[in-house]
């Protein structure tokens, strides 16, 4: 959101052809699933990495693609595919898997969204400590892939919407947030819940001399965390969360804008005053803590009423509250 000033925006908003010399179409990212597909192929008749590397794939596919299955998507994937709550499972069209896979913003990773998944091959996500602490009862630490296995995993469909007016349908796997909330017991004085990401510039090479303010941070309202559409997610499309979208453990708050939905959690805290935010901190006039998408209230540089759906292309009207407005409005209004 900050380095594609004027240009990522424009395109997005505009579709002007005023690209970067390291913006890669989308037709690419398309090309790029059908040699991933072709791996898979490949993978199914015994080829393995080496004869595709003699072909030159693996420079195309990056490290991430040629790394092995880790041992945290080795364990849980016995958890996967979840079952779908039906009351969560509406009869959308989903997003194509694989546009979505390549289409990240991970800044962690990199800024440009189609580099992202090819720049977490070193990134490590077993072990994955989170800590909880602040004000509750007993802080704790549990590994991500041991709270995964403890908590009843379900499927469940929602709307994605991120301010840069692009938006996606997936099915995500997780649990609600309130079980763990339950968990770590907060005391009365709990109003507010702060989470960090990891900090690694070793493993995420656009953390390495970044000037942004890392690692990511992001917070809720103690009732907008108890809520029950809100998510820790755990997997996507009924796997393992791939690194791309914030494996292991990740925050899905589907009435608000992307941002707050943070990725590859370590840290929850609890805390009395309104913490402060990752993008807040960069441009609190463009990305407020509250962040309810709202296709009223336009960004300070371009409209919020539509939306560009990110597989077909198709421009569709945003919704308030994205669409959750029946179970989320009730929080917002003021008596
Ligand atoms: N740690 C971290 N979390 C993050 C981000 C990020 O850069 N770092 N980007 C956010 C934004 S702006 C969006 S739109 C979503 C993108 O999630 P996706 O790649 O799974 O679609 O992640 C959010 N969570
Ligand atoms: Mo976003």
């Amino acid at each position: 959101m900050e380095l594609p000033r004027g240009v990522e925006h424009s395109w997005e908003m505009f579709n002007i052809l005023i690209r970067p010399p390291w913006f890669l179409p989308e037709k690419t990212a398309i090309n790029e699933s059908a040699f991933l597909r072709r791996r898979e192929f490949l993978s199914a008749l015994g080829l393995g990495g080496a004869g595709l590397a003699a072909a030159g794939v693996m420079d195309v596919l990056g490290a991430e693609e040629a790394g092995k299955e880790s041992t945290v998507a080795a364990k849980s994937r016995p958890l996967y595919p979840a079952p779908r709550n039906p009351r969560y499972n509406p009869g959308w069209t989903l997003t194509d898997e694989n546009v979505a896979a390549r289409y990240n913003n991970f800044y962690e990773f990199s800024m440009v969204k189609n580099q992202v998944h090819q720049l977490t091959g070193k990134f490590v996500i077993d072990p994955w400590k989170i800590e909880i602490s602040g004000l509750v009862e007993k802080p704790f630490e549990i590994d991500a892939h041991e709270l995964i296995r403890e908590m009843p995993l379900e499927d469940r469909v929602y709307r994605f919407r991120c301010v840069e007016a692009w938006s996606m349908v997936v099915p995500w796997t997780g649990f609600q947030l309130s079980k763990l909330i339950e968990k770590a017991k907060p005391k009365a004085e709990a109003k507010f819940v702060r989470f960090e990401t990891f900090n690694r510039p070793d493993q995420a090479p656009g953390m390495k001399g970044s000037n942004y303010p890392f690692p990511y941070f992001e917070g809720l309202r103690m009732d907008e965390a108890m809520h029950p559409l809100t998510l820790i997610a755990t997997g996507i499309f009924g796997k393992p969360m791939p690194k791309q979208h914030g494996a292991p453990v990740r925050l899905i708050v589907p009435w608000k804008y992307g941002y707050k939905s943070i990725k590859s959690i370590v840290k929850i805290e609890f805390l009395a005053n309104q913490p402060k935010t990752f993008w807040e901190v960069l441009a609190a006039d463009e990305y407020p803590f509250e962040s309810n998408v709202n296709p009223s209230i336009p960004h300070p540089r371009w409209l919020q009423s539509t939306e560009r759906v990110i597989d077909t292309g198709d421009r569709i009207r945003t919704l308030p509250y994205n669409g959750y407005g029946d179970q989320v409005a009730k929080l917002y209004s003021k008596v």
